[in-house]
């Protein structure tokens, strides 16, 4: 082998995340930073997660990227701030079995390659840019030897798209919006850690995997400019919300946590305390939470006689834990 033939490569996965208490808004889009701050529940990797394989070559004569191995443009501005801030953190890297040393200042000329996988579908709206950024950002950090904390990781990954920043711890994670202007103080932070609350079980009703119409991000824009609520909503609900949140998880108060994001409305009346706790984020597919594996089956069967997949049909249930199927005496969905 030549000199310039070596690779080196990283690889890394991040997980999506659901909001239950949401992030709407943007105070400067640039540097994406938030009206409101936002609490998220990190899921499981197994089933809703990127995963991202990163190499640096001399023999590379550009930076390029892959998305479920279909080419894509790095010439955005969101793909460019994360490169760049990655870039500047570069340390030393030393490869001993392939005799490859590159220095710090090596990193300014190196090109990379970056191929990209979601093991979910991409087009059904499910958060797939909060566990790219994620991914993106921790997996070139590995590369590179960066030596920064996941709270630094974690304000890169905000400048690929807002969500991504809660993507990188597992678990509760919170986004503080920040106060400064140059966004350096608008990081995510863990609550809790995914080990604390694990009896809550995550089922996602894909009523429709078609690209949505509005884009988060203009959605946002438009409530931004148009909305006399927005502002109401960021400077009085949310933030009493927030600490509502934060005590029904530290002391995983199902009742609280289902409270502040809603209920199963009739389900939940006719038993009096809440059984299930339902989201929705920017599109049509129902995040539904519950308490324990108990009733995540006696939802799944409600849901499967009200709901019934279809032949043909999109419309399926996303559920991580397959097992949960076989005790609500299920045999298959598909
Ligand atoms: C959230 N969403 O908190 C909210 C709830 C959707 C509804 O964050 O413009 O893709 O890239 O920062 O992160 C989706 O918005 O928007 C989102 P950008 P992003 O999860």
């Amino acid at each position: 082998e030549g000199e310039g033939q070596w690779v080196v490569m990283a690889t890394g996965r991040s997980p999506t995340n659901i909001a239950v208490i949401k992030y709407w808004g943007k105070r400067d889009e640039a540097l994406i930073l938030p009206v409101n701050d936002s609490i998220s529940v990190t899921l499981d990797p197994d089933h809703l997660s990127a995963t991202t394989t990163v190499a640096v070559s001399p023999s590379f004569p550009s930076d390029r990227m892959w998305l479920n191995g279909k080419e894509i443009s790095l010439s955005g501005g969101r793909f460019q701030s994360c490169l760049r801030e990655i870039r500047k953190r570069a340390q030393d890297v030393e490869d001993e079995k392939k005799g490859v040393k590159i220095k710090k200042e090596d990193w300014e000329k190196l090109h990379v390659h970056i191929a990209s996988y979601n093991n979910f579908p991409t087009a059904a709206g499910l958060a797939s840019s909060a566990a790219g950024f994620a991914c993106l950002v921790f997996t070139l950090g590995k590369l590179m030897n960066v030596k920064e904390d996941y709270g630094e990781l974690s304000s890169i990954a905000r400048q690929g798209s807002g969500s991504a920043c809660r993507s990188i711890y597992g678990g509760f994670v919170k986004w503080c919006m920040g106060q400064n202007n140059d966004g350096s103080d608008s990081i995510a932070v863990q609550l809790a850690d995914e080990a604390h609350w694990n009896d809550l079980v995550i089922i996602i009703a894909v009523v429709s995997s078609k690209q949505k119409e509005t884009s988060s991000t203009s959605g946002m824009r438009d409530s931004v400019e148009t909305s006399p609520l927005l502002q109401y909503r960021a400077q009085t609900v949310v933030p009493n919300r927030v600490l509502k949140m934060e005590e029904a998880i530290k002391s995983r108060n199902f009742e609280s946590f289902a409270r502040i994001i809603s209920l199963v409305e009739k389900w939940n009346h006719s038993e009096g305390t809440p059984q299930v706790a339902y989201t929705f984020d920017a599109g049509p597919n129902a995040v539904l939470i519950a308490p324990n594996r108990k009733n995540a089956a006696l939802l799944l069967k409600k849901l499967l006689y009200c709901f019934p997949p279809q032949a043909n049909d999109l419309s399926s249930y996303m559920v991580g834990d397959k097992s949960i199927l076989s005790d609500a005496g299920i045999e298959s969905i598909e």
